[in-house]
């Protein structure tokens, strides 16, 4: 038997299941990215709003290439499972939010058309860093980008998010139907802002005309969202399907946590988003660079370092004190270049986080969060970095972790074995590292130079110095040991 419609009643009992008619929600929303952590996120916020009566903000989910969230969900009328696992065990509940998935890359036409219907009140967005062609650096848009230069000469048939952003909110400007507002949900910095200038930019290359529209009337608040998911393996499958006594072809598996905090700056409306638990303010900013620059960092810094010592997920090196207490030295390094709001308790938050790492129940995989360190590395790492130089503080712990990210890059292991590098810089990356051989007085600052990464601040002694022995550390004495060697005092 499948999850669907007409099986929902033969869950067992305990199962919590949408409590609201689906064939009355409207769709108010259009996704683009439905992967994993969209579906255990927003997907969930909307599930609860549904229940307790809004009827018009059903999602309606775009994969701009992949055809395996439709394929597994359109048989199942877009129903799924998230398994919240803990130590003390899984939680399953049924979503029923998404009312429809689509591959943009089978019909953009379709999908465009969905997205300029006045119905369509917001177009969010996780597409992942990479999925903004933008340089990561500076925030602009990649003009080079092959995506953007095909969609520059293919408005209509677009194959990127901001070609499918800026054709969308054009038909509705010839068509005088007012823009939707763009949520960006990925974990860029100023987020909202940055696409606003990405999609600017775009427009501004088809038609400066257009580009000046979006610049006045487009709203895109950004955000800070949190939840770890990881990424669904078979054994998942399996496992939910057993407890539903029925089959799921994609559930989503998460920690308990969930945490979205967004701009209040809706023009076109929004759901009455506070009512399901989301943080409603004026400025994201301090919260969004908290969440990069504790969670993010750390997470990035467990996932090249645990990588390179042999932990395959995230909760394995947190159970080796040293990976434990590194990762709150990345923490306790960058907490001091925030300024929160009165009360914060950054102390709190982060220990917080580390419980939330050690999850037994979570196998997040460290080769999953090293994926795009060139896209993560500057909200991430490198800002923490600049700050403290500019205050005269060491910045050795964050050091060792970019000093990870190199080790990693260039694609062999401590024992020689190759490591499958996914990143969009892979391959230029891999060339530096071959030309500069495994000598941290070479290596360091020729990935250094990668302009789109570091940008000027590459150039800077501080930061060439502190990262260039941390290399050489790691080359001399493994990741394991690095990591020991090099905890704060
Ligand atoms: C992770 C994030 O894959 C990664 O890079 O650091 O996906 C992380 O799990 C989320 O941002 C948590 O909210």
């Amino acid at each position: 038997m499948r999850l669907s419609n007409a099986s929902l009643a033969r869950l067992p009992g305990h199962i919590r299941r949408p409590g609201y008619d689906r064939a009355r929600v409207t769709s108010g929303i259009v996704h683009l990215g439905i992967g994993a952590f969209h579906r255990a996120h927003q997907a969930v916020v909307i599930d609860d709003l549904l229940a307790s009566g809004a009827t018009d903000w059903g999602i309606i989910g775009a994969s701009l290439r992949s055809s395996d969230t439709y394929d597994a969900l359109a048989p199942q009328d877009c129903l799924y499972a998230v398994a919240v696992r803990s130590g003390a065990g899984t939680e399953h509940r049924i979503i029923g939010s998404v009312l429809q998935t689509e591959v943009a890359k089978r019909n953009p036409a379709q999908l465009i058309a969905r997205m300029a219907d006045p119905a369509t009140r917001i177009v969010s967005l996780t597409i992942t860093e990479k999925g903004y062609c933008h340089t990561p650096q500076t925030g602009d848009l990649n003009a080079d980008h092959p995506d953007i230069v095909h969609d520059l000469a293919n408005p209509d048939a677009p194959r990127s998010a901001p070609g499918f952003l800026v054709a969308a909110l054009a038909r509705r400007r010839a068509a005088d139907i007012a823009p939707f507002t763009v949520l960006s949900c990925d974990n860029l910095s100023a987020n909202g802002h940055t696409v606003k200038r990405i999609l600017t930019q775009f427009a501004h290359l088809r038609s400066p005309e257009l580009g000046k529209w979006i610049a006045d009337h487009v709203a895109c608040p950004s955000t800070m969202v949190d939840r770890i998911v990881p990424e669904t393996t078979d054994a998942d499958r399996a496992a939910v399907s057993s407890e539903l006594g029925m089959t799921d072809a994609w559930p989503v598996i998460s920690e308990p946590f969930t945490q979205w905090i967004v701009e209040d700056n809706f023009p076109a409306g929004r759901p009455d988003f506070a009512r399901a638990g989301v943080q409603l303010v004026t400025d994201v900013t301090p919260f969004e660079h908290m969440k990069l620059r504790l969670l993010n960092a750390s997470h990035s810094a467990l996932a090249y370092l645990g990588y390179l010592a042999g932990h395959e997920t995230i909760a394995a090196a947190m159970t080796d004190d040293r990976f434990a207490a590194f990762a709150h030295g990345v923490m306790q390094e960058s907490a001091v270049t925030l300024s929160m709001p009165e009360g914060t308790d950054l102390a709190g938050y982060s220990a917080s986080l580390l419980e939330r790492f050690a999850n037994p129940a979570l196998r997040h995989r460290t080769w999953q969060i090293a994926m795009d360190g060139s896209q993560k590395l500057p909200q991430r790492l490198l800002g923490t970095m600049q700050d403290r130089l500019r205050q005269g503080l060491p910045i050795d712990t964050h050091a060792l972790a970019v000093a990870g990210w190199m080790r990693y890059v260039t694609a062999s292991d401590e024992n020689g074995q190759p490591i499958d590098v996914r990143d969009p810089l892979a391959a230029e990356l891999a060339t530096i590292a071959r030309n500069a051989g495994p000598v941290a007085d070479r290596l360091a600052p020729a990935l250094l130079d990668v302009r789109s990464i570091f940008g000027e601040f590459g150039t800077e002694p501080g930061l060439r110095d502190a990262v260039t022995r941390a290399l050489a550390q790691l080359y001399e004495l493994g990741a394991r040991r690095a990591v020991k060697a090099w905890l704060p005092a």
